[in-house]
This record gives structure tokens, sequence and C-alpha cells, in this order.
């Protein structure tokens, strides 16, 4: 079954919910809640939030539970994608097949727009309840998107020249740039569900594994990053391992653990059959 349809319930309460939740985009100044709304609503996966949810349920908690965080989590991703489109990034004009946000609003509100879209995040979970969970996620997202986890990544990506970038220096990017955000996604849904201690650290290790995996899916499917260090196949070889480690992780969950292992099989699926690569060492 497609992920768009194994998830459906899950991507319509997410989208609901953003919806519900997100400035008005005619508040005042609608310009700046016009342009939040263009970077939320343009059709990304909602994987982390699905994986929000997901982590929740697998830990015996109600979807509903996990919903504020899930919408923050995307916020934080939206965010990072319009700030990393900015000229003085990636100078991307378009993404998901759309002018980009600086494109569309100017660079200046952009730049706006992301920095309301992350600070939006953290007003929305701190409305989460009771308070000390709210404080724990706080945590945990703040430093999964700061200069300990996202950002940092970003930084060892502009500073680490092309040829010093060996494996252990592209894994450093990966797991910071994009891996601790797929992390902090997990454990909020497992905070959200209330997980005990040994079930917070299983959807902890999962995220870290996965998210590693996306990564490493995504350079295979945009021909960067690890495949400028990887034979093709070694690259898949890595992808598999961390899926079916991050597999290993939540297996003890049993049946309410099904629909995380969908979403590792999903990342699978997205690894190209043949990677062309200019030079397959
Ligand atoms: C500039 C603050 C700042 C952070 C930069 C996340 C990031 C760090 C940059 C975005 C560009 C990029 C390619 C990041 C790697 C993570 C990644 C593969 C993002 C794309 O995520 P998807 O595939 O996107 O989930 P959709 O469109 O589905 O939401």
């Amino acid at each position: 079954m497609k992920y768009e349809d194994y998830f459906k319930k899950y991507l319509d309460a997410v989208e609901a919910k953003l919806k519900t939740v997100m400035p008005a985009e005619e508040k005042h100044p609608p310009v700046i809640h016009d342009a939040m709304a263009y970077a939320v609503f343009t059709g990304g996966k909602r994987f982390r939030p699905v994986l929000t949810l997901t982590a929740c349920e697998a830990v015996g908690g109600s979807i509903e539970k996990a919903l504020l965080p899930a919408c923050a989590v995307e916020l934080i991703h939206s965010y990072s994608l319009v700030h990393d489109d900015l000229p003085a990034l990636d100078n991307d004009d378009v993404r998901r097949g759309k002018p980009t946000c600086h494109k569309r609003y100017g660079e200046a509100m952009a730049i706006l727009a992301g920095d309301g879209l992350l600070t939006y995040a953290f007003q929305l979970l701190a409305q989460v309840k009771p308070a000390a969970r709210a404080l724990s996620m706080i945590e945990e997202l703040s430093t999964a998107a700061g200069t300990y986890g996202m950002i940092g990544g970003q930084v060892a990506d502009l500073a680490i020249p092309p040829e010093d970038r060996d494996l252990p220096a592209l894994d450093y990017i990966s797991v910071h740039k994009t891996g601790k955000l797929i992390k902090a996604s997990a454990v909020l849904g497992a905070l959200a569900g209330d997980a005990q201690t040994e079930n917070l650290e299983r959807l902890r290790r999962f995220g870290e594994w996965i998210g590693l995996a996306f990564q490493a899916i995504d350079d295979m499917l945009d021909q960067d990053g690890y495949v400028q260090v990887l034979k093709a196949k070694d690259l898949r070889l890595k992808s598999r391992d961390l899926i079916a480690q991050s597999k290993r992780e939540v297996k003890p969950l049993g049946k309410r653990g099904e629909k995380l292992i969908y979403l590792a099989d999903f990342l699978l699926e997205r690894i190209p059959r043949r990677t062309h690569v200019a030079v397959d060492r």
C-alpha cells in the first residue's frame, strides 16, 4: 500500500491540526502569516509529524495527544527549508515544484517567515499538558534544532571543503543536519504517549537509525553527499543496514509498533533500484 494511503488518517489529522493552529493569514501583519502558510502548505511528505504520531501510538498513546508536537516538528522542518533555500545558503528558486518562499515573498520576508515558524513551534509546544511534558519536549526539540543539532550540521556542511569529506565527516553532517530532527520527532511522540524509559530509549534509537537512513537515501536520490565517498552498492547496503537496525529496535513493541516498521520500510522503497554514479569506485 502507498504511504499516502497507509497513513491517510495521520496525514489528514496533521493537516487539520496545522490548519487550526497556524496563525490566520489575515491576522495582522497578514503578509508574514501568508508567507508562513505558503511554506507549510506546499505539499511535503509530512514524514516527521507522521513519525511523531506513529511513535506515540507505538507506546500506547492516542494520536490526538501527539498532534501539537507533530505540528511543532513540521514547523521547524518548514523553517529550515525556507532558510536553506535563501540566496545566502542553497539559493534555490523551486521547492516541491513551486517558487521558493523568497522567490514569492522576497528575501526579507522569507527570513522573517522562517523566524516566525521556528518561534511558533515552541509557542505550540508550550501549550502541551502537563507542563513537565511540555518542558521535556521543548528541551528535546530545541537541542535537536540548535547548534548541537540541525544548525550545527548545516554549519559543518558549509565549513567542510569537498576534499575533506570523508565518511566520518559525512556521518557528522547527516546525523546533525537531518538525523537530529527526525530523532526528536520520534522522541516527542514517545513523550506524548507517556512512554516508559525503556520504550522512550527504543524510540530514540529508532529515530537515530532512520534519521541517518533518511539522509543516505536522499543522497542516493539527489546524487549528493554520501555518493561522493561510497560506492553505490555500499551506500545501498549502509541504508538497508540502518533500516534493519531501526526495525529491530521497535520489534519488541509488537503490533503497536507495526506502523513504525512500515515507516522504515517506506524509506527502503525510496532507494533507487539502480544508482548512477559518475565514477563507480
Ligand atoms: C538552514 C536552518 C537551516 C537548516 C538547514 C534541514 C536543513 C538544514 C536544510 C534543508 C535542506 C536539506 C536537503 C536537508 C536535508 C534534510 C532533507 C532531506 C530535507 C528534505 O526533507 P523531506 O524529504 O521534505 O522530508 P518534504 O518536502 O517531504 O517535506
